[in-house]
């Protein structure tokens, strides 16, 4: 044991579960990293990506020294120069252009490659640093926006149920989510409540791999889910199962939304959705009649143009059914609404009031940017309209500096490229956004080559720049101090001390946590039912389709087993295992089209196109094509992925992008 210690910490990437884990440090350095067994929602486990967590920190292609660009933008060529040559550069330009042009000609583009609350998708540290330059702010509105939206608008907050409470449930929906993809940790949970007889549906456009092991799937047209609600919420009326009691007392504009539900009857819903008019009577006589319900929507409902309105409609169901009174019913879509953290990004210090720049948007919006400033984000591979993104990027007028820890196709357009830590070497602060813990990421060794973390870079740059406002100093354990100090009764007895001793700790919700029992965090305390018309807005597809739109196939581009967003899309065995570039295409599409199994086919529309390799599937409907997102675009043949041909376009609530609302065409390609 000589020389062996444990350090705990915590997953750092997107993914609903941050898993708690364990790393064995020797003699300096980090030889093992697993999951940690005494966390009660990871219990031992990671997954498939993280497993390999250690070796891709010391992956061949890892960023390891500042570089300055010497070829051409987007050319990827680069010198390797010391931190201070590289704070001289920035500083330098930095000045200039707030004189020129002001600080809001600056795009701070802050991405979610770390959800940590230091280092990361809430950027504390460098936020305050952006607020003394003035610099624009960022809308982090990429993932979850619509969605939360939609819920909050429903219930006063995004947060629902507590995903360990899906153990108690009777009837899971598994609602435009991929759970053993996208956050497999809930699984265990779902399998508890099976072995207690639970009945479990999937609702997703793709026979997925959650999909195989429901006991049922509806193959939901994309984009329709709100219309499913309401056919689902008719029987439940029909069969007078509805709790007047709880809609009485607890909700608010119920009359209203009794019609759009009357409105709504099974063949209705069906020739929407396309789902069988006797599935959907089915299952909403099953919903009619099983108390706990629990559903889990997730991302793959809110990816549409009318993404915030369905996720509001489906928060209707667990208010008309009561299930809010019962641990185990409702639903869950995340946990981040029941965070309570004390985030002071100092809007104080900015000289102005500045401009807000959105993320989805930064096709459009980078005109007048002169300095975009990339971190813990990879626009070229995750962010709509990824063409056009590569033509700003090329600007020569534009001075683009990205933090990355990995040679991506954003890094390709840097002028300066800054080496970042990774999460075996630095601190963090976590919340799980499919939990209720907050987790303590302690730094398990030294950095390697000359990589720094988000927080130390921003208070070098700092100094470099002769700022003198105090709070772009603080330590990390400084800020995670402020960040754990609301007062909120949640975080009462979370201390920094108990985080970084014990690695996690439950926030004070009571075991069951039955948040809405009583009523809901809106101003009446009543949920708030959608206005008539409100509850069903179409897709984007679903419009451009009935306008006879040239482009027949509706793209769905879903997680990665995999690949987590772009991390990972560098892995060659994950990559491997991924069968990249694929594209799932249903038979009767593909003999439309002549396209053959495994031949490379052109997926296209007027944005762009990607290459992929044909797989013939029944598991997409007709009209329904599938290409996970995740590759990155220079590893992949002609050089682009699915967000060619992801429009830039506002859903209906918080200017969410629509990755599963593109219409495309597919042709085989020359000589394949
Ligand atoms: N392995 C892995 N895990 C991940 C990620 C990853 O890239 N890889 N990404 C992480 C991140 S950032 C996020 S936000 C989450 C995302 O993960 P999820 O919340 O699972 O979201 P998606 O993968 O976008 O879509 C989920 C499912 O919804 C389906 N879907 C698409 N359109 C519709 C629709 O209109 N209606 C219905 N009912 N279903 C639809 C898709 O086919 C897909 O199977 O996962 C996180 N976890
Ligand atoms: N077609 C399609 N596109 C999508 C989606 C989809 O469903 N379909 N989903 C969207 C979703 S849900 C999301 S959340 C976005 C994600 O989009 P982004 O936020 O751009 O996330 P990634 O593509 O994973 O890129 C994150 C980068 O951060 C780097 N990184 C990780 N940790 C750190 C760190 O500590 N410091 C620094 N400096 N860098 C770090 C990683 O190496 C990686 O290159 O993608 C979206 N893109
Ligand atoms: S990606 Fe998700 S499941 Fe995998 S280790 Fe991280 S938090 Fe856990
Ligand atoms: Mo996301």
């Amino acid at each position: 044991m000589s020389g062996e210690l444990r350090v705990l910490g915590a997953c750092p990437l997107d993914c609903p579960d941050t898993c708690s884990w364990v790393v064995t440090v020797e003699d300096g350095a980090a030889v093992k990293l697993r999951g940690n067994p005494d966390q009660p929602y990871t219990r031992g486990a990671l997954c498939v990506k993280v497993n390999r967590y250690l070796e891709h920190t010391r992956a061949p292609d890892r960023i390891l020294y500042p570089m300055r660009r010497v070829g051409p933008k987007g050319s990827g060529r680069f010198e390797r120069i010391s931190w201070d040559e590289a704070l001289d550069e920035i500083a330098t330009r930095l000045r200039a252009i707030v004189e020129e042009h002001g600080g809001e000609a600056i795009w701070p583009y802050l991405g979610t490659g770390t959800l940590g609350y230091l280092q990361g998708c809430e950027g504390v540290a460098g936020r305050r640093f952006w607020n003394v330059l003035g610099a624009s702010k960022h809308w982090l509105n990429i993932c979850s926006a619509a969605g939360s939206l939609g819920l909050y608008r429903a219930n006063g907050t995004a947060g629902g149920m507590d995903p360990e409470n899906f153990a108690l449930s009777k009837l899971i929906l598994l609602w435009g989510t991929n759970t053993l993809t996208s956050g497999h940790h809930l699984w265990k949970f779902i399998q508890d409540a099976r072995a207690a007889g639970a009945h479990v549906v999937a609702i997703d456009p793709i026979r997925t791999r959650t999909a195989d092991q429901a006991d049922e799937h509806l193959a939901i047209r994309p984009g329709t889910d709100a219309a499913l609600a309401l056919g689902l919420l008719n029987v439940v009326l029909a069969e007078n199962a509805q709790d007047e009691a709880y809609l009485a007392e607890h909700t608010e504009g119920w009359a209203g939304f009794r019609e759009e539900i009357l409105a709504h009857p099974v063949e209705k819903a069906s020739e929407i959705t396309g789902i069988p008019a006797a599935d959907i009577h089915r299952l909403g006589t099953r919903l009619a009649r099983t108390r706990p319900t629990a559903i889990r929507a997730t991302m793959g409902i809110q990816r549409h143009a009318g993404g915030g309105a369905a996720m509001r409609t489906i928060a209707a169901i667990p208010a008309v059914t009561g299930d809010w009174r019962h641990p185990g019913g409702g639903v869950a879509y995340s946990t981040s609404g029941h965070v309570h953290l004390n985030i002071d990004r100092r809007d104080d210090l900015l000289p102005k009031p500045v401009r807000t720049l959105v993320m989805t948007k930064l096709a459009s919006q980078l005109d007048d940017v002169k300095c975009l400033w990339v971190y813990a984000a990879n626009p070229l591979g995750s962010t709509p309209d990824a063409g056009a993104i590569r033509r700003q990027l090329a600007r020569e007028d534009l001075f683009t500096v990205v933090m990355e820890q990995f040679p991506t196709d954003t890094v390709d357009y840097a002028d300066i490229v800054l080496p970042a830590t990774m999460q075996t070497e630095h601190h963090d602060l976590h919340a799980g956004y499919g939990h209720l813990y907050l987790l303590w990421n302690e730094a398990a060794a030294e950095p390697p080559g000359e990589c720094l973390s988000t927080t130390e870079t921003f208070r070098r740059l700092a100094r470099h720049m002769g700022l003198t406002e105090p709070s772009l100093y603080d330590s990390d354990l400084e800020l995670a101090e402020q960040l754990l100090s609301s007062g909120h009764p949640s975080l009462e007895g979370v201390t920094l001390d108990r985080l970084r001793k014990e690695g996690w700790v439950r926030m004070n919700y009571p075991k069951p946590f039955t948040p809405f029992a009583d009523g809901f965090p809106t101003r009446s305390g009543r949920m708030r039912f959608p206005r008539p018309g409100e509850a069903y807005v179409p897709s984007h597809a679903t419009l451009a389709a009935a306008e006879g739109s040239p482009y027949r196939l509706t793209l769905v581009t879903p997680a990665a087993h995999t690949f987590l967003n772009t991390t990972f899309g560098n892995n060659a065995e994950l990559r491997r295992r991924a069968k990249d570039p694929v594209v799932l295409v249903n038979p009767a599409d593909a003999a439309a089209r002549g396209l053959v199994d495994g031949r490379r086919v052109r997926v296209h529309n007027d944005g762009g196109e990607f290459l992929a390799d044909v797989e013939i599937s029944d598991r997409v409907a007709p009209g329904v094509v599938a290409s996970p997102k995740g590759r990155w675009p220079k590893l992949s043949p002609g050089g682009s992925n699915p967000n060619a041909v992801v429009a830039e376009r506002d859903g209906d609530m918080g200017k969410g992008p629509g990755f599963h609302d593109n219409l495309v065409e597919i042709s085989p390609c020359a000589g394949s």
